[in-house]
């Protein structure tokens, strides 16, 4: 006998990500597992497999693509159910596609380009006796910004909280909110922690970290095939209204946790 047919297949599109979740089998169901399958034209192909009712299918670009889904269960002996309904999701346009860079640091490649990269954290306190505090146009990119932000968990950085400030100019005021673009090449594995995102002294928000795969404190290219690096995107609106004239600056304060490994910091304007 078949495996009954998935029901409850919802999905989100996230940056260069989609997850999907559904309604789990009933316990006394045998399912071996789920098998998830995606089109983006009229061909099904398999996206991949899991024994948890959640999927997420990675590596979709950084550009805003409409996939297809369906999800089968299939039974320890091969047998598999019908297709779910199919649910249509798209993956988010990154503001560094969408959007018009006013400043930046390091390059959207999944790698790190920074000091101390890719392994001499053990010099971060030395050379970063207080922190990075970056001005861009004046400061320089493998010099002035190292390729890790550590945490209060890092005792290679002296067990406490760090601050990485960005400096940039605006001739005007923005007419519209901008937006952070901060894409990581890697985090620690169980404690990516958390940091306190703060625009002109004033609190935004709290960002958590994905956990990574603790790698990138020794590797700075998420693009190898087989990497062990698990690269993630975090964009954010900036509200117009804490810009001014003149010099801004964008803190993110480590308060929680390990370091993250930098690919790339930017703020973006709307075009
Ligand atoms: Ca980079």
């Amino acid at each position: 006998m078949a495996p009954p047919t998935i029901t409850g297949l919802r999905g989100t599109g996230q940056l260069s990500t989609v997850t999907l979740d559904w309604t789990p089998v009933p316990w006394a169901t045998v399912v071996d597992h789920y098998a998830v399958y995606v089109a983006s034209g009229s061909t099904w192909t398999l996206a991949g497999k899991t024994v948890y009712p959640r999927f997420v299918h990675r590596k979709l670009g950084f550009t805003a693509v409409t996939r297809s889904y369906r999800v089968v269960a299939v039974d320890a002996a091969g047998n598999s159910s019908a297709p779910s309904r199919t649910v249509a999701v798209a993956n988010k346009t990154s503001v560094t596609v969408s959007g018009r860079p006013i400043a930046r640091v390091g390059y959207y490649d999944g790698k790190g380009e920074f000091a101390l990269t890719p392994n001499r954290s053990a010099d971060y306190l030395a050379t970063f006796p207080n922190d990075v505090d970056y001005t861009y146009g004046v400061s320089v990119r493998d010099r002035d910004w190292c390729y890790l932000q550590p945490g209060p968990s890092d005792k290679w950085a002296g067990s406490k909280n760090h601050r990485v400030r960005f400096r940039f100019n605006l001739a005007a005021r923005p007419t519209t909110d901008l937006d952070l673009a901060l894409w990581l090449i890697d985090s620690h594995a169980s404690l990516a922690g958390s940091a306190l995102l703060s625009v002109n002294g004033t609190q935004l928000e709290r960002i958590a970290f994905a956990n990574g795969a603790t790698k990138g404190s020794t590797l700075n290219d998420s693009t190898l095939p087989g990497s062990p690096l698990k690269p993630s995107y975090i964009e954010r609106p900036l509200p117009r209204r804490l810009f001014k004239v003149g010099q801004n600056f964008v803190d993110l304060y480590k308060d929680t946790g390990s370091w993250i490994a930098f690919d790339a910091f930017g703020i973006y304007a709307r075009s």
